[in-house]
């Protein structure tokens, strides 16, 4: 019986207990049989989450694109590794073998090595969901280098935030991107950005959208004509396990974003196990997730597990509803998907149109679903199921995090019996633990609680760039010896778990993570605005949208109500990105707030919700009676 690939409820039964028992033993057995390590490690696991130190596999060596594009080239060099589906449906759709990857990334490293990247080296990329993505991710790998993708839906400001706080040298970015019928000069942000941002030497340029750009002399390089010139044999720089793979940045609770540091080995084993399992991947099948690169969902599930495992993983360029809503169900016929992995608010927003565009289309290759980011309602959830995987294809919606790197909970499909908004059971070396307010562990079923892990797995990050302190106190001060999720979760008769959303500050919109503080940060910036507090509230295609309670300065001054709030969504735009900008603004003469100074945002969260007849107890707050006034206002 091998640990690596599940495929009876009884062999999960068997492999999570031994997991349990005997962690590095059952870690050491997958990570010996399926991966290419160029020295084997010393000690498997060595851990103290009060530090917090984690290192797994110590002292153990390998490239991990060797592992992802090397080591399959002699069974399958021309097998497609990336299947690469662009934004117009009349662009032709291109099949990158494993041997083009191999010869595509090496090229690219060896550009990189000649612009002085060396390893250790941080290089920011800023690129659309083209190829040179997936390849400029890899050839940093190649050579050691440190990638911190960006979200190319960032702002100019928060881009030169997130370079800054990881001091890049190299920007990798286009000259534009295509989102269904537009076009965006993401190079302009780039240009924008790089004003505040002195570090970075030179500016990599790939072109997609052949628009008229700017280039500055001495720093900034058309890619193309660099690769022309370039080797394609790179020989791989040799890691360490624990040496760092890439920063990905994930929102907080305070204003700044948290860079969350993956290494190398750990990571890699992870994610190539968890895909394989999750998704049941057999030799043939193509697999596609609908994420962005610039999420770690894109990381680990586009990149390197999917390519770890030797798969065809399909990369799209635009959005769902370019030429029109059918375009998801479109792509699966016409690349005959087998395994297709999405966002709850995706599903919700194609399930409002016409289900004629998805029974127009042939979906029979399909075998798996998947769900990520947010909680999956039910509605959504038989949607999927009967529409989409005619009630053939079972649904694995997984729970996992940017910090974890992989997925830590999920159904394994066809071992794992489904349940509706239910991520089921974890996945083996997975233990988590239910904790009550008062630190404790709520053991049994049919519990709730605040949902951490209780011992190390190998894809964890490592750290918070540059802030070690910030990871202790965010991750490991709530509970003693345990890794804080931020999520709270509830677990059934059977010992099925259901995420039921967070308990902090963060708030998921479309499956993406906000922080409150970085928008309020950006409304108070606004020279009318006095304070300002925001919160979630349920919209049945994002799941939450947000409504933001702003106080003015002097409320006699701004009568243009409408116009303040467009000001306001502006500025929110320009400092974060459009996705943070908020639904409902209530201007206000006053927030709620504890003596200790605190808004007390669980009350602004019902009140945006219409959930008033029970508002919990107010007789803590310093002003009790502007709540009344905010109700009175409410927006409807
Ligand atoms: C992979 C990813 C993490 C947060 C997480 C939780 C929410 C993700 C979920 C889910 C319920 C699921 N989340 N998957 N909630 N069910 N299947 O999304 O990473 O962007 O860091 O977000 O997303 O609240 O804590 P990230």
């Amino acid at each position: 019986m091998s640990n690596y690939h599940i495929k009876s409820f009884d062999e999960y039964y068997h492999v999570y207990r031994k997991s349990v028992r005997e962690p590095e033993n059952f870690w050491e057995e997958v990570a010996e049989e399926h991966f290419l390590w160029r020295k084997k490690w010393d000690k498997v696991l060595s851990w103290d989450f009060n530090k917090p130190e984690i290192k797994w596999f110590e002292n153990a060596k390998l490239n991990i694109t060797e592992n992802c594009i090397d080591r399959h080239l002699h069974i399958r060099s021309d097998k497609t590794a990336i299947l690469w589906e662009p934004n117009d449906p009349n662009e032709p759709a291109e099949h990158i073998t494993y041997k083009d990857l191999y010869h595509r990334v090496n090229k690219f490293a060896n550009v990189l090595k000649s612009q002085g990247i060396q390893k250790g080296d941080r290089v920011c990329i800023y690129l659309p969901m083209i190829p040179e993505l997936a390849v400029a991710v890899l050839a940093c790998a190649r050579i050691g280098a440190i990638h911190s993708v960006v979200f190319a839906g960032f702002s100019s400001t928060a881009l030169a935030t997130r370079i800054n706080d990881s001091t890049c040298k190299m920007v990798i970015t286009s000259d534009g991107s295509y989102r269904g019928s537009k076009s965006i000069d993401l190079k302009g942000i780039v240009d924008a950005a790089l004003e505040d941002c002195p570090g970075v030497a030179s500016v990599l340029v790939v072109k997609r959208i052949d628009s008229e750009i700017n280039m500055k002399e001495g720093r900034d390089q058309w890619v193309q004509p660099l690769l022309d010139e370039a080797s394609d044999i790179c020989t791989p720089e040799i890691m360490d396990a624990e040496d760092p793979l890439f920063i990905l940045y994930t929102s907080g609770s305070t204003g700044r974003p948290k860079g969350m540091l993956h290494t190398t080995g750990g990571y890699m084993v992870y994610t190539a196990y968890t895909f394989k399992n999750v998704f049941q991947y057999r030799e043939d099948d193509v697999y596609w997730c609908t994420a962005d690169v610039g999420w770690i969902t894109g990381h680990s599930y586009i990149i390197y597990g999917p390519l770890a495992n030797g798969a065809t993983t399909v990369m799209f360029e635009g959005v769902p509803s370019y030429p029109d809503s059918g375009r998801f169900w479109e792509i699966v016929q016409k690349h005959k998907v087998n395994q297709f992995y999405t966002a709850p608010t995706a599903i919700r927003a194609l399930a409002k149109e016409d289900v004629g565009l998805v029974e127009k289309y042939d979906l029979s290759s399909l075998k798996v679903l998947g769900s990520v980011g947010e909680p999956i309602n039910e509605e959504a959830w038989h949607w999927y199921d009967n529409h989409v995987g005619k009630k053939k294809c079972p649904i694995v919606d997984t729970w996992w995090q940017t910090e974890t790197g992989g997925i830590m909970v999920s159904p394994i499909p066809f071992v794992t019996p489904t349940k509706p908004t239910y991520a089921t059971l974890p996945m083996p070396g997975i233990q988590p633990a239910l904790m009550d307010e008062n630190g404790e562990e709520v053991k049994g079923n049919q519990v709730d609680g605040r949902l951490c892990i209780k011992f190390p797995w190998p894809g964890m990050a490592r750290s918070v760039w540059g802030d070690h302190q910030r990871f202790k106190d965010t991750y490991f001060s709530a509970f003693e010896n345990k890794y804080f999720t931020g999520d709270g979760a509830l677990r059934d008769e059977v010992g099925y778990y259901r995420i039921t959303g967070r308990v902090d500050d963060v708030i998921i919109v479309s499956g993406h993570n906000l922080g409150t503080a970085p928008i309020e940060d950006a409304i108070n910036e606004h020279p009318a605005v006095a304070e300002s507090a925001i919160v979630g509230f349920p919209h049945d295609v994002k799941g939450n949208a947000l409504y933001g309670y702003v106080m003015l300065k002097d409320i006699g001054e701004y009568r243009d109500r409408d116009n303040l709030r467009k000001e306001i969504n502006q500025q929110i735009s320009d400092k974060i990105g459009p996705i943070a900008k908020l639904d409902k603004i209530q201007f206000v003469s006053g927030l709620p707030k504890t003596r200790s100074g605190k808004i007390m945002r669980r009350i602004l969260r019902k009140i945006a919700s219409k959930d008033t007849a029970n508002l919990g107890d107010t007789s803590t707050l310093l002003n009790p009676d502007v709540v009344e006034k905010i109700m009175e206002d409410v927006l409807v």
